[in-house]
């Protein structure tokens, strides 16, 4: 197949900045050279390609829209597209960048103090420290409001016990965000060093989905966190839920690059592959098939940009971000799927792209809040009726 050509049916990119193609270009050029030649092998074994991670941090990946700290300081639009082109390459990929970004760097600026900002936000940048966001638990998914673990206070430190489950980065992160219940039953955030005693992780086998991606368990047995590693400035499901508002943001660009990816490339199996005498692309079923990727790419597109350009004008609500993931990642996933049809027996083998981006997108409809549970979210905004129990 020929290298990437873009998909842009309504000229979108006349809506973006100068700075915001630069940008892109710049990550789609990195992702080709660097990333897509290794990923199938990476995808194969079940492993991540560690050696990356300060790469993306040279090319400005990591909290990339924060200001000072060694970070970028660019507007959501352009970090949106960071986005999509990492995911264009593997979900995986783009994973590691929204847990470093929005659930390990975005809480230390929000929520930290300058003494943990300090020490955190210039390595975490550069990509020489990996952190990871725990918040997930084996009996608490959907509704992390009732986690079990809990931080008491004792002396000079909290004391850490629980278990957290799904953890993408776990087990090579130097710091952990992770979220507990205080004696008072409020939920506080902490930062767990790689090596404090009692914190262990272990890595989870068998994934059919996320292969090229780190996902552990965490385990918190009687683990003593010094004081200073309370976040102070947030208390409550709010602060870990304000967090997922910027990976979500960022999952619903991801999802645009992983459909564009799987498009482009069946555009062109379907220009190439004969059957009856004819490239496949000529029988009215298969252009059905493409024509609907391309409106659904053409509608995330425009969606994910005035979704941006809202964030940027700091007006944007997080259930506008819910609509936005759940929308393109079911877009992603149906298109994925349609690909995969399109290659016939040839999509079922990881020389195309197309089944691993299919198999990702099952994780990606599932995480930082499944379907379903922003359908709901964005019911109770519509309605103003709760569906998940409180009145
Ligand atoms: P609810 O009563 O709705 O809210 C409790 C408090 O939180 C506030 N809040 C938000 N704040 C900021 N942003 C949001 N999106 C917020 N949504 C709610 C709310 O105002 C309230 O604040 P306060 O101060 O009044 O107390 O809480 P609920 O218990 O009814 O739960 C609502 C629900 C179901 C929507 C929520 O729990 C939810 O979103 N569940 C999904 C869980 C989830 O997304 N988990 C993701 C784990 S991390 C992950 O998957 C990383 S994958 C990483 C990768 O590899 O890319
Ligand atoms: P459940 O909550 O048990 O849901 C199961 C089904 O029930 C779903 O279909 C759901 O939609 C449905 N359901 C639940 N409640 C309702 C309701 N009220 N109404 C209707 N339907 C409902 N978490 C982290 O904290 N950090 C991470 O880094 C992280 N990385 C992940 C990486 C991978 C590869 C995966 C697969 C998951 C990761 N997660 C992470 C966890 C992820 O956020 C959870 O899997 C997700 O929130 C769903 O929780 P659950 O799997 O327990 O499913």
């Amino acid at each position: 197949m020929e290298k990437f050509r873009g998909v842009d049916y309504y000229g979108i990119e006349t809506l973006l900045s100068e700075d915001e193609r630069m940008i892109r270009d710049a990550v789609r050029d990195w992702v080709e050279a660097e990333f897509i030649p290794i990923v199938p092998e990476h995808h194969r074994a079940g492993t991540f390609p560690i050696a990356l991670i300060p790469k993306l941090g040279e090319l400005g990946v990591f909290g990339a829209t924060l200001k000072g700290y060694g970070c970028a300081g660019l507007s959501s639009v352009a970090y949106g597209l960071i986005m999509q082109e990492l995911e264009r390459g593997d979900s995986g990929l783009r994973s590691c960048a929204s847990v470093q970004s929005g659930l390990v760097m975005y809480p230390i600026y929000a929520y930290g103090s300058d003494a943990q900002k300090d020490r955190w936000l210039p390595v975490l940048a550069t990509g020489e420290t990996v952190g990871c966001f725990g918040l997930t638990e084996p009996d608490h998914g959907s509704d992390p409001g009732g986690m079990k673990t809990r931080a008491v206070k004792k002396g000079d430190a909290y004391v850490l016990n629980g278990t957290k489950l799904w953890i993408t980065n776990g087990s090579i992160a130097d710091v952990a965000v992770v979220w507990a219940k205080t004696e008072d039953g409020e939920i506080r955030g902490f930062l767990v060093e790689k090596g404090t005693p009692g914190f262990s992780t272990l890595d989870i086998h068998g994934k059919f989905s996320m292969r090229a991606s780190i996902t552990s368990e965490l385990a918190f047995q009687d683990c003593r966190i010094p004081l200073d590693n309370l976040l102070p400035n947030v208390q409550g499901l709010r602060g870990p839920l304000g967090c997922l508002n910027q990976a979500r943001y960022g999952i619903a660009w991801g999802a645009v690059g992983a459909l564009m990816a799987c498009y482009d490339w069946a555009l062109q199996y379907a220009q190439q592959r004969v059957q009856f005498g004819k490239p496949i692309g000529s029988f009215q079923l298969v252009q059905q098939k493409l024509v609907w990727m391309l409106n659904e790419i053409t509608k995330a597109q425009l969606l994910v940009l005035q979704l941006g350009r809202l964030k940027d004008a700091g007006t944007v609500r997080p259930q506008q971000v819910s609509l936005a993931k759940m929308n393109n990642v079911q877009a992603a996933l149906d298109g994925a799927r349609m690909a995969r049809d399109i290659l016939g027996a040839a999509g079922i083998v990881d020389e195309h792209p197309v089944i691993r981006h299919m198999l990702n997108l099952e994780t990606v409809n599932t995480y930082e809040g499944t379907h379903d549970i922003h359908t709901l979210i964005v019911g109770r905004d519509v309605t103003g009726l709760d569906a998940f129990g409180a009145a």
